[in-house]
C-alpha cells in the first residue's frame, strides 16, 4: 500500500517510523512518504491560508496550492481522504474498506480547513471514472488543532490490517467481533493475585469450551455499558 500524506507539519508524522508501521515500511509493505505543504508555494511568504468569503473568524487553506500537491500525487486507484471534523466519522469498518486500498492520500486540513472547492474538484466525473475516490473524515466528535493527528490515527488503524504488519495475524481474527459491535474480553496474565486482586477462576480451569463462553459474555457484558 502506498500512502501519501500533506501537511504543513511534516513532524508530526515522525512516530510512523516506530513500532509495526516502521518495520513494515523496511519490509516493502507499506510505502509512507510525507510532503510539506509549503514546498508548493509560489510566493516569498510561503502563504497556504487567507481570509474566508462570507467574512468569520480564522484562516481557510487556498485551493491551488492543494491542488498542485493533489495532481502530482494523484494516480488512478486513490482514495483520496480529507481530514475535517465536520466528516464522516471514521471506525472500524471503514478502516476495513480503504485497507483493501492501493493508494490513500490524506489532506491534513489547519485553520478553518480546506477550501471546500478542492474536495469538489475530486470528485468530479472524470477522476471517478479513473478509481479515485474522495472522502470527508473526522475521527469523533471533538474539534482538534488540524487532521494530522487524525491521519495517523487512520494510518495506524487501517495498515495493521494489511498482511504481513501484525506480528501475530491470529490477533486480527480474534478481534473480528469489534466490527459487530462486540469490544473484547478483560484479559490477565501473571501474578495470579496482584495487590489482593485473583484472576477469575475460569480462566485457570483448562476448560477451553468454558472460557470461550466466559469470554463472549464478558465481552458481551462490556458492550452493554
Ligand atoms: Cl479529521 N480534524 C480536526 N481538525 N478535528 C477533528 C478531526 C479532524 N476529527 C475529529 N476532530
Amino acid at each position: 500500500m502506498k500512502i501519501d500524506a500533506v501537511t504543513i507539519f511534516p513532524e508530526y508524522f515522525s512516530p510512523l517510523q516506530l513500532s509495526l508501521i516502521g518495520k513494515a515500511q523496511e519490509n516493502d509493505i507499506l510505502d509512507i512518504a510525507i510532503h510539506n505543504l509549503r514546498d508548493y508555494t509560489e510566493d516569498n511568504h510561503h502563504s497556504v491560508d487567507d481570509t474566508p468569503y462570507g467574512g468569520g473568524a480564522g484562516m481557510v487553506m487556498k485551493p491551488e496550492i492543494w491542488g498542485l500537491v493533489l495532481d502530482d500525487l494523484m494516480i488512478p486507484e486513490t482514495d483520496l481522504i480529507i481530514l475535517t471534523p465536520a466528516g464522516e466519522v471514521f471506525d472500524q469498518r471503514m478502516a476495513e474498506e480503504l485497507s483493501k486500498s492501493s493508494h490513500l492520500i490524506f489532506a491534513c486540513g489547519r485553520y478553518e480547513g480546506i477550501d471546500a472547492r478542492v474536495g469538489q474538484y475530486y470528485s468530479q466525473d472524470e477522476f471517478a471514472a479513473q478509481g479515485i475516490r474522495v472522502r470527508e473524515v473526522s475521527i469523533g466528535n471533538y474539534v482538534l488543532g488540524g487532521g494530522e493527528v487524525a491521519a495517523l490515527v487512520m494510518i495506524e488503524a487501517i495498515t495493521r490490517l494489511l498482511p504481513g504488519v501484525l506480528g501475530n495475524p491470529d490477533s486480527l481474527a480474534e478481534e473480528s467481533h469489534v466490527e459487530d459491535g462486540f469490544l473484547e474480553y478483560p484479559n490477565f496474565t501473571k501474578p495470579q493475585t496482584w495487590r489482593g486482586i485473583g484472576v477469575p477462576e475460569i480462566l485457570l480451569s483448562g476448560n477451553h469450551a468454558a472460557i470461550a463462553k466466559w469470554r463472549r459474555e464478558e465481552a458481551a457484558k462490556k458492550a452493554e455499558k
